[in-house]
């Protein structure tokens, strides 16, 4: 059955991997399954049709036969228990797996995004200047409390699965920050996840989606 997903039409960041339908190819191609992308225009997601699949009116939405989803935690576990290569067989590694995907997308990713918000939106308030630092604190808190879980590990918990995929987007978010410089081990677990050709596959594809097309705030 054909997979669509899809994807900004003219990406913000010109299609270097922030956008979140990365982790969904991602997953995609770590699952060697092939997949189409409808790319859809900032005006359009929030028109009836789209909302449709997205009631929230974002990218990525994911369309298998009958079956539409939208939330990337929710697409990839699905692409993972679907297809091996994802999440492990042992019924409790697979729950640990599953559980750091939750980990990144309810305890990593939104002190980040709250730093994102306070740079990208709230740099004209009088209360700027003092608020930031006290994001960025929140965000060094989980880099170093998952510093420390990580140790000298190469992946969260053994072999490389969805966790990781998802934690390692997750962390990419702050990687123009310089912030996971003071996290060696943090740093080399990214550019793990970087070099999987499943990721370079899936980075590429998106990059080249917008190439020639200007990127839109
Ligand atoms: N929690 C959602 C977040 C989706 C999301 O924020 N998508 C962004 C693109 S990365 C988007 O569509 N932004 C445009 C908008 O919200 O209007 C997920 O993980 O799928």
């Amino acid at each position: 059955m054909t997979i669509t997903i899809t994807a900004f039409e003219r990406s913000p960041d010109g299609g270097k991997g922030l956008a979140r339908d990365t982790r969904v190819r991602w997953a995609l191609e770590e699952a060697g399954r092939p997949y189409a992308v409808r790319p859809v225009s900032f005006r359009a997601m929030k028109q009836p049709a789209h909302r449709a699949l997205h009631p929230f009116g974002q990218i990525p939405t994911y369309e298998e036969g009958d079956l539409v989803l939208f939330e990337t935690g929710a697409i990839v576990l699905h692409i993972a228990e679907r297809h091996a290569g994802l999440l492990p067989q042992d019924a409790d590694a697979r729950a640990r797996a599953i559980a750091w995907m939750f980990a990144a997308l309810n305890t990593v990713e939104p002190p980040i995004l709250e730093r994102e918000t306070a740079r990208l939106l709230e740099g004209d308030k009088a209360w700027h200047a003092a608020r930031l630092p006290l994001v960025e604190d929140r965000v060094r808190d989980r880099l170093g409390q998952l510093a420390a879980r990580l140790g000298d590990a190469d992946w969260l918990d053994g072999g490389f699965s969805a966790g990781d995929l998802m934690m390692v987007s997750v962390l990419l978010r702050l990687q123009s920050s310089g912030m996971l410089d003071d996290y060696p081990n943090l740093a080399a677990y990214v550019a793990r996840g970087e070099a999987r050709p499943a990721y370079r596959r899936a980075f590429a594809a998106q990059l080249a989606a917008y190439a020639g097309t200007p990127a839109t705030g």
